[in-house]
């Protein structure tokens, strides 16, 4: 076992990962300095916080590496080649993200119970909300678990918790796995692969590699998505334990070690005795909230994992009946004047904002932010046909504009040239002016909101707020 004591450690980043990381390395004796590129009135109020328990912090300086440093634990955003770990590489020091160290501090609380196996979900879209239902089942099920990781409550506080957990719901980014070199899920899922983040992985090769690491050592079963082979690449291309198998998820009728729909029924031919001849049934597609195709795939992977580690049908069906949805995710505001107002602030990527643009037959559609290094082309052509009108806002628009100029050259669009607050309010008004009776306005922006919002929450709702402003206004 690792041990802890009197080891120097630096953490890369004064966020919500690293907070956890030098508290819990700190509390085993290990001497911690946080260090940050930030220097901020909440940088520093976490600052003294953190040094009043005994931690260094070093803020508006992500490049240095503090003298005498024997391991880096980076926060997951920072990218591969920050100057910080080239100085670690340079001092053949390791770097690795909080969610290595929580595997590592796994089975370390004193209760003498084996550690909690992880279940592990990535995927470019979906990946929270089936977390969630996940979690949902195997609480439905009687055990004791969480959604942990990429989700927002860091790996770390969870692996270390007085009372110990049954098994954990894992949401995992293409960065935190790209920093846990020694992960073994028990088992694990990649919804969906389609360009995101490539920005920070360079190329979409190496976007694809980092997700497909979390089916590296699995143990029972590595789940993939029938209709997107990628993942199923993947699969073929894990270092899997003895006996795991490959379960594929789909919305059509399933083969078997498949999961599937037949006649409104989720239905599963993999964890059964004959799966050649047998099936049997999860849930209805009813069960479901909402029962959106996008969502029925998301609860076929959730059911495949909780299987996976031998959950019944029943507790999958009242787990999928109490899941409810997060808010900004393809959220209905509110009609006015006949014209349905959706909120799909969560679409921060062209993957997500397809899946919506593809659910509404005429739409004014609310676009922009920060590209994250994406392209428009592919999902401006697919949506063309369903536009009524765009309405742009955020910093990197034009890359939109430039794609609709080519693909939906007869399409209006008002270009706002705003990156303010204000501008969710100004667009929203822009939107209505377009709409006509029976359309939608739907702001799924394909782009993260960090250049106008603090996060997509925040995007979501100023969203809300202008439309039931403007609703105020109409009666
Ligand atoms: N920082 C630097 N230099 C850098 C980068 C960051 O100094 O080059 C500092 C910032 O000033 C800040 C801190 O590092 O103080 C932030 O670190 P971070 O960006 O890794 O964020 P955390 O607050 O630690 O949150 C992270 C995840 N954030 C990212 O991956 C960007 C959270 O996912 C996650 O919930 C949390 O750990 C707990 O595990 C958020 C996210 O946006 C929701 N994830 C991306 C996504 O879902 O698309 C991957």
């Amino acid at each position: 076992m690792t041990t802890w004591h009197g080891r120097n450690i630096t953490v890369a980043g004064l966020g919500v990962s690293g907070i956890s990381a030098a508290r819990a390395l700190a509390g085993l004796g290990a001497s911690v300095t946080v260090v940050d590129g930030g220097d901020s009135e909440t940088h520093r109020l976490r600052a003294t916080e953190l040094r009043g328990e005994g931690i260094s912090v070093r803020l508006a300086d992500a490049a240095t590496l503090p003298e005498g440093t024997d391991l880096v634990v980076t926060s997951p955003g920072w990218k591969p080649e920050s100057p910080l770990f080239a100085a670690a590489a340079e001092a053949g020091v390791d770097v690795v993200g909080d969610v290595e160290i929580a595997w590592q501090l796994r089975g370390t609380t004193p209760s003498g119970k084996p550690a909690a196996p992880w279940l592990a979900i990535t995927g470019t879209n979906g990946k929270t909300t089936t977390t969630q239902m996940l979690a949902s089942i195997l609480t439905a099920a009687g055990l004791r678990t969480a959604a942990v990781g990429n989700i927002g409550t860091p790996i770390i506080d969870v692996v270390l918790a007085e009372e110990p957990y049954d098994v954990l719901a894992v949401e995992l980014s293409s960065y935190q796995l790209h920093w846990a070199p020694s992960l073994r899920a028990h088992s694990a899922a990649v919804l969906n692969l389609a360009p995101d983040h490539l920005d920070w992985h360079g190329s979409m090769e190496a976007y694809a590699a980092d997700k497909g690491r979390i089916y590296e050592g699995n143990s029972v079963a590595c789940v993939y998505n029938v209709a997107d082979p990628a993942t199923e690449d993947l699969v073929r291309e894990a270092d899997v334990e003895e006996g795991c198998r490959a379960i594929g998820f789909t919305l059509a009728t399933p083969g078997p070690s498949q999961l599937g729909v037949v006649d409104g029924i989720l239905v599963d031919r993999a964890f059964v005795t004959n799966r050649q001849k047998q099936a049997q049934e999860l849930a209805e597609v009813a069960d479901i909230n909402p029962p959106a195709p996008h969502n029925i795939a998301n609860a076929l992977a959730a059911a495949a994992l909780a299987r996976a580690y031998g959950v019944e049908p029943s507790a999958v069906r009242d787990g999928l009946r109490a899941f409810r949805p997060d808010a900004h995710r393809i959220e209905h505001v509110a009609d006015v004047g006949g014209v349905a107002y959706i909120d799909d602030s969560k679409a921060t990527n062209t993957h997500a904002a397809q899946a919506s643009l593809a659910a509404y037959e005429s739409i004014v559609w609310i676009a922009g932010g920060l590209a994250k290094g994406a392209t428009f082309d592919e999902l401006v052509a697919g949506a063309a046909g369903h536009l009524r009108g765009v309405v742009l806002i955020g910093a990197e628009r034009a890359l939109i504009a430039e794609a609709l100029a080519r693909h939906a050259p007869e399409v209006p669009v008002v270009d706002l040239d705003r990156t303010d607050t204000g501008a969710m309010s100004a667009a929203v008004r822009e939107a209505a002016g377009l709409a006509k009776p029976g359309d939608t306005v739907l702001m799924a922006p394909a782009c993260a909101s960090m250049d106008m919002f603090a996060n997509y929450n925040k995007r979501g709702e100023a969203f809300a707020d202008a439309v039931r402003e403007l609703a105020a206004e109409s009666q």
